[in-house]
């Protein structure tokens, strides 16, 4: 175990046990034309984090430690999609009809994959996710234990809604969980401390959350 220094007390990280989870950095979140933008969403506050999940990414490779990543997408026949879900507010798109990324969060539209920079590589698990959360209708537990894995590194986006879900259910499972805070981002600037600050108080009852830098010179 390494100490890594984090809130609300140092985190234990467990090399051999842990995984890097990145939450879907994906076009139709991150780029313009997309699902985010269609909710009305500023769109470029998630373009600023994408060194840092890039830095951190490339950590993970150096050391050869597993990495997840995740991908909020449909079928194409939008079985997996509840009602409840694609008529939720007012959207200029609703997933599922065409945008200039192709159909929104749709299963193999190019917006329903990662921006370029955070592309999966040969040999890393991709889970393609249809809730907010990543384990909900997905094969991720099982492999996380076949794997071994005990302990979750988070980035992604965004912070409040899938980083949130999914650190919420992996804690749940008995994960020990770590939230990056730079590589983490919610258009809504408010949202994201908040949730830091739920995820991290009363004693770690979500996880722990550190900066990239600090996370990187403590497992270096
Ligand atoms: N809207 C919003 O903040 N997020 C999502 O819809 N999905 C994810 O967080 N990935």
């Amino acid at each position: 175990m390494t100490d890594v220094p984090a809130h609300p007390f140092p985190y234990p990280f467990a090399e051999g046990k842990t995984a890097l989870v990145v939450i879907d950095m994906q076009r139709d979140f991150i780029e313009h034309g997309g699902f985010g933008e269609s909710l009305g969403n500023d769109v470029d506050r998630l373009a600023a984090i994408v060194p840092t999940v890039v830095d951190l990414l490339t950590l993970f490779r150096e050391k050869g430690w597993p990495i997840v990543h995740t991908r909020e997408c449909h079928l194409p026949d939008l079985s997996d999609c509840p009602p409840a879900k694609r008529d939720r507010g007012n959207p200029s798109l609703r997933i599922g009809e065409e945008g200039p990324m192709g159909r929104l969060l749709v299963r193999g539209s190019p917006g329903a994959d990662f921006v370029p920079a955070c592309a999966a590589n040969p040999g890393e698990i991709v889970i393609d996710k249809p809730g907010k959360g990543m384990f909900w209708n997905t094969p991720v537990h099982q492999m996380l234990q076949q794997r071994g894995i005990t302990h979750l590194v988070f980035a992604g986006v965004t912070t409040e809604v899938c980083v949130q879900t999914s650190m919420r259910e992996a804690n749940d499972r008995g994960f020990v969980c770590l939230l990056i805070e730079d590589a983490t981002e919610s258009y809504f600037a408010e949202f994201k401390a908040a949730a830091i600050r739920m995820i991290t108080a009363q004693g770690a009852i979500v996880g722990w959350s550190t900066p990239f830098a600090t996370f990187a010179n403590a497992v270096r």
